[in-house]
């Protein structure tokens, strides 16, 4: 993607704010993992947006006063020992090549220079990005600058702007469903070689390393964590110790995704262990996919992710009944128990979602309707990604197998 897509990104964030105001935004610091060695950096998907840099330490500020506008991208001073140990760190010129700002400083002069952007262009409000899903988890670096500016400051006014670019991300051009196609492209590769090797005997993480195989082969890395959750362990939503031993007979729900250029493909599959459903699990298997393509239908603009969840109970209310699946509707929350769609983006549960959110054309979103028998010992999900266009959808992932005639044929191969 070249410079002016980050460009663009930027003024949106400079018609949000007043004159008189400064942002600042961080890539955020390498997180200790014990001793000497840290987690890899993952960065804030944020300042990539508006940036399209990935390098740990970096800040971005813009400037907007009476006299116009300001970009200043603060990068790491050259330091000769540290590029012999854990390589090289973006050049002046690259970050301007990359990113379309074109004062670039060192990150030792940011606190200066942001002191004396305050005194001497008046500043009154400092917007920061400032994200926070519980109340217990470690500072992000914007909430932290925003809680020094309000110590160091107390007459200026702190905005947070994360709402307003997570709104700006949730709506996706071109370019980045293209991205998301490739990650879904390379997730099918790792779901087709799941599929080339499955067999009852195997233990759960056997099958995940022909996926990850698959990820590094072409320069991707997992989304998430794996799930590869068989038989009854199916029924944990969200299990990843993936150690179990794979019984023949037994169903196996991988849900899974690659990351490619920070954009994440989702996708759940659930296949048969020896490659071909019971009658039982077939039944089971099609509710499912049958509440799944109810719901893809149904997309286009003005629906509510509310409305789609509706349709897949709709759906069970009546099918797992006549399956006896469960005797009564009302019982249906002991079979299903998660809604049946998130955005998908940077995040793999991308940012700007509520519940009540109506779907417009650039959002892009998972179905992934689950049916969970505890009694059973069965677990069955199935996930596709999907955009939401100005007629109705487009199916993003429309190549991963799903029928069940489909599935037994290639794996009978
Ligand atoms: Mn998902």
């Amino acid at each position: 993607m070249d410079n002016q897509l980050y460009i663009n990104r930027r003024e949106r964030v400079f018609a949000e704010m007043e004159e008189g105001s400064c942002a600042v935004f961080f890539a955020g610091e390498l997180v200790k993992r014990s001793s000497d060695s840290t987690y890899p950096f993952s960065v804030n998907r944020n300042f990539f947006y508006l940036t399209g840099l990935d390098e740990d330490g970096l800040v971005l500020q813009l400037v907007k006063t009476s006299q116009g506008r300001k970009e200043i991208l603060y990068i790491k001073e050259y330091d000769a020992m540290a590029e012999k140990w854990v390589g090289r760190s973006i050049r002046k010129e690259e970050a301007i090549e990359t990113s379309g700002v074109k004062v670039i400083q060192v990150i030792p002069q940011f606190d200066a220079a942001f002191a004396r952007s305050v005194n001497f262009n008046t500043l009154s409000i400092v917007y920061i990005d400032s994200e926070r899903f519980d109340t217990k988890s470690r500072p992000f670096e914007g909430e932290t600058f925003g809680k020094k500016v309000k110590d160091l400051y107390p007459g200026l006014t702190i905005v947070n702007l994360n709402t307003t670019i997570n709104g700006f991300r949730s709506l996706k051009t071109s370019a980045e469903i293209e991205a998301l196609k490739k990650a879904v492209d390379i997730t099918q590769h790792g779901v087709e070689a799941i599929l080339r090797n499955l067999k009852p005997g195997m233990k759960e993480y056997e099958a995940v390393a022909h996926f990850n195989y698959e990820l590094s082969r072409h320069n991707a890395k997992p989304s998430f964590d794996t799930i590869a959750a068989s038989g009854p362990e199916a029924c944990i939503l969200h299990y990843v110790q993936n150690d179990r031993t794979i019984n023949d007979g037994e169903l196996v729900l991988f849900d899974l995704g690659a990351e490619y250029g920070h954009y994440c493909a989702d996708i759940s599959r659930t296949f048969p262990a020896n490659g071909k459903f019971t009658e039982r699990q077939k039944e089971l298997y099609n509710i499912v996919l049958l509440a799944q393509k109810r719901v893809i239908e149904a997309i286009k603009p003005g629906v509510t992710l509310q409305t789609l969840n509706e349709i897949v109970k709709q759906t069970y209310r009546v099918e797992a009944v006549n399956a006896k699946i469960i005797d009564t509707p009302e019982q249906i929350d002991e079979i299903y128990y998660h809604g049946v769609s998130h955005l998908l983006g940077l995040d793999t549960h991308d940012v700007g979602q509520v519940e009540s959110m109506v779907l417009k054309p650039g959002h892009v979103i998972t179905v992934e309707p689950g049916l969970y028998s505890k009694k059973e010992k069965i677990g069955i999900r199935i996930e596709d990604d999907v955009r939401v266009t100005e007629q109705g959808y487009e199916i993003l992932s429309p190549d991963i197998l799903k029928e069940v005639e489909d599935i037994e044929a290639f794996m009978s191969r």
